[in-house]
């Protein structure tokens, strides 16, 4: 019985924790805002999207807040597989895409040259 209060004592005085989690808490959770929508956020660099491979799930809808950070990319704009959903990105301006995935699958997605830059949104 001691044993067991000092150990969940030492487990509630830990030291750190808090600290280590800040630390390796993705952009993704500091971005969320306020409501229960799942927020993706992403960015355009030299590199193309990034992150350009996305986990979201079937109709749920998901927001991605997309930042172009470059002028050295064709993807001025994201288009969708499947929809309608063809967003200008302007350079460092973030950009709000909404979007209801209905089926499972991937999707790809990316510049409006045959998403040439692009990515794939993996819906579960
Ligand atoms: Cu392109």
């Amino acid at each position: 019985m001691r044993t067991l209060l000092g150990l969940t004592l030492l487990f509630l005085t830990l030291p750190g924790c808090k600290k280590d989690q800040a630390a390796v808490t993705p952009a993704v959770e500091t971005a969320k805002p306020a409501g229960t929508q799942k927020t993706v956020v992403m960015s355009v660099t030299d590199e193309g999207f990034v992150p350009s491979n996305v986990t979201v799930k079937a109709n749920e809808p998901v927001t991605l807040v997309i930042t172009r950070k470059t002028e050295e990319t064709c993807a001025t704009e994201i288009l969708i597989d499947g929809t309608d959903i063809k967003t200008a990105l302007p350079l460092n301006q973030a950009v709000e895409v909404a979007w209801t995935p209905t089926k499972a699958g991937a999707v790809k997605f990316g510049c409006a040259m045959d998403k040439m830059i692009g990515g794939v949104l993996l819906v579960e």
